[in-house]
């Protein structure tokens, strides 16, 4: 299936289109800050609207000084912070050393970080959270840890964005379809391909402002986001958290034309009496989880928005998307992007994809890689269905996975924790379906003794990120198992509760 010409314009003669030119990020944002220097490309919350010759020169100068700490090519740079031009500055002069970054995200607790510092081993730790120091520090003392600033010695001239297009720009963490966290590696031509795909099928341009309220170290703000931004030479209005009004606000006073959103975000904006004041947008899209069709209607009822739904993933970027013009289905994700090619394969079936944009593997995982790819498809462990008209719909998962509010949540890891709370025999973690965060992580516990909600969410908090606590916990009799001894989770709901 690659009818990827329905995202074409119609004078766009689809043997013109160059997705992977050899370039790299940095070479693409460089030329164009070089060519307009004077040209606001993003807004910082506290600092206002930065130039392409600020970013020029700040990625510059941080460049110098990453590399008189001895960061060097290939070396690995992990960055976590909010959302900022410094943020920014340092991710681009990191890239433009040939580093590659490592994005973390920011509600990481002790064990997440030690596992992401043991197993990527980078050279420096650029984080604007405090405590990280003694976590990581503690975990590998040679790791240098400095604040988004950078606020280390300059060090002379270096040679920049010497690199190629087949260079590692990127480590992104997930589970994949299976165990603890492992880093994806994505080359500088998987991230450039893929936003170039979106710059055509969006029609993104240099003229669009896009307010960005997604964190920087996932896919969707870092890679669709601030990537396609500064690729298209487009401007980004950087927005620390999410917050209704403030998104509201910064549409009107930056004359806003799209914004890119998680389907929590939209359901959180659907509801302010302020909703039709997203009409004025030229673009909303929604990705990174599945929008409701009954949302999706309901935001066009209220303000006219034809929400535009697309499918990515941390190892292949962006996928497959809705069309800009055209039908954009509820309930669908659309056809592949310029580029992409995507199968079903197997019963249920799950999509493969094959692309410029998909990684060559996990970072020091061989086994791990074996089992993602089938014959040079990449194994997404989403299963799919194609409609008559050829948009696809994602129906479900082969994989373990609970997604809420667009992060995502491996059961497993958050049953190891419950695991080892004192009153608990077993468990067994799942997804319930949520208005709100479209699914809630749910504990279903064997103990010897009641257990309150709050127990097992401060006890999972005080160990791991924010988002994997349950919000409920249930008490039960057994787990449900199978001969093989297997846990049976689809036959939880139906345990009594204790
Ligand atoms: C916050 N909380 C969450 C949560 N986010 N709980 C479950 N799931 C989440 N995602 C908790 C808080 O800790 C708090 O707990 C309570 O919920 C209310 O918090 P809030 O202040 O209302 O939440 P907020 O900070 O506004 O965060 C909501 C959000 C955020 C939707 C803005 O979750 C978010 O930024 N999501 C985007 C994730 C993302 O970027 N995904 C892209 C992955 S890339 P308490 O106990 O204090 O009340 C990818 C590939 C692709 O998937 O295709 O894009
Ligand atoms: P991540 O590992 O964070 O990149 O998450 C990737 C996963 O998010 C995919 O494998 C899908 O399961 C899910 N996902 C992304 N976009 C969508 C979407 N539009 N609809 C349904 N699921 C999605």
């Amino acid at each position: 299936m690659s009818n990827w010409h329905r995202h074409l314009p119609k004078e766009l003669d689809p043997s013109e289109i160059e997705l992977t030119s050899g370039e790299t990020l940095p070479t693409v944002w460089v030329s164009n800050w070089k060519n307009e220097p004077e040209r606001t490309v993003i807004h910082d919350p506290s600092l206002g609207w930065i130039t392409a010759g600020d970013l020029l020169d700040r990625s510059e100068v941080i460049a110098r000084r990453l590399a008189n700490v001895g960061v060097e090519l290939g070396d690995r740079v992990l960055l976590s912070a909010t959302s900022s031009a410094e943020l920014v500055a340092a991710h681009a002069a990191a890239l433009r050393l040939g580093a590659v970054v490592v994005p973390t995200n920011g509600a990481y607790r002790a064990d997440e970080v030690t596992h992401v510092i043991s197993d990527a081993r980078p050279k420096i730790a650029i984080v604007d959270r405090p405590e990280w120091s003694d976590w990581i520090q503690s975990c590998d003392p040679t790791v240098l840890v400095t604040n988004p600033s950078v606020d280390l010695e300059d060090g002379p001239r270096v040679q920049l964005d010497q690199i190629g297009a087949r260079a590692s720009a990127l480590i992104g963490y997930t589970s994949g379809t299976t165990g603890r966290p492992k880093g994806a590696v994505l080359s500088h031509g998987n991230l450039l391909s893929s936003v170039r795909a979106l710059e055509i099928a969006w029609r993104w341009q240099a003229e669009d402002t896009l307010i960005l309220a997604l964190p920087l170290f996932h896919m969707h703000g870092l890679g669709v986001g601030l990537h396609g931004s500064l690729a298209v030479g487009a401007r980004a209005v950087l927005l620390p958290e999410f917050e209704v009004n403030e998104v509201l606000d910064s549409i009107q006073k930056y004359e806003a034309t799209m914004f890119f959103g998680v389907p929590t975000m939209y359901n959180r904006l659907v509801q302010s009496p302020r909703a039709p004041e997203i009409s004025q947008l030229r673009l909303c899209v929604s990705g990174s989880a599945p929008l409701a069709a009954e949302l999706h209607q309901r935001i066009q009822a209220v303000s006219g928005q034809r929400v535009l739904e697309r499918y990515g993933m941390t190892e292949t970027a962006m996928l497959v998307s809705n069309p800009y013009e055209g039908e954009r289905r509820p309930g669908s994700v659309g056809f592949p992007l310029p580029g992409v090619e995507v199968r079903l394969k197997g019963e249920p079936p799950e999509i493969l994809v094959k692309g410029p944009n998909v990684f060559e593997g996990y970072w020091e995982r061989p086994e791990a890689n074996s089992q993602a790819f089938d014959d040079g498809w990449f194994r997404t462990g989403d299963l799919g269905a194609l409609d008559a008209d050829g948009y696809l719909s994602i129906v479900g998962r082969a994989k373990e996975l609970i997604i809420s509010g667009g992060f995502n949540v491996y059961p497993r890891e958050v049953e190891d924790v419950i695991s080892q709370h004192e009153a608990i025999q077993e468990c067994a973690v799942v997804g319930e379906p949520d208005d709100e965060w479209g699914e809630a992580v749910v504990a279903f516990v064997v103990a010897d003794r009641d257990i309150a909600d709050d127990e097992i969410k401060n006890f999972v908090g005080d160990r791991l990120s924010h988002y994997k606590r349950p919000r409920r916990t249930y008490r039960i009799g057994a787990l449900p198992r199978n001969a093989l001894g297997k846990v049976q989770k689809h036959r939880l709901q139906e345990q009594p509760i204790i």
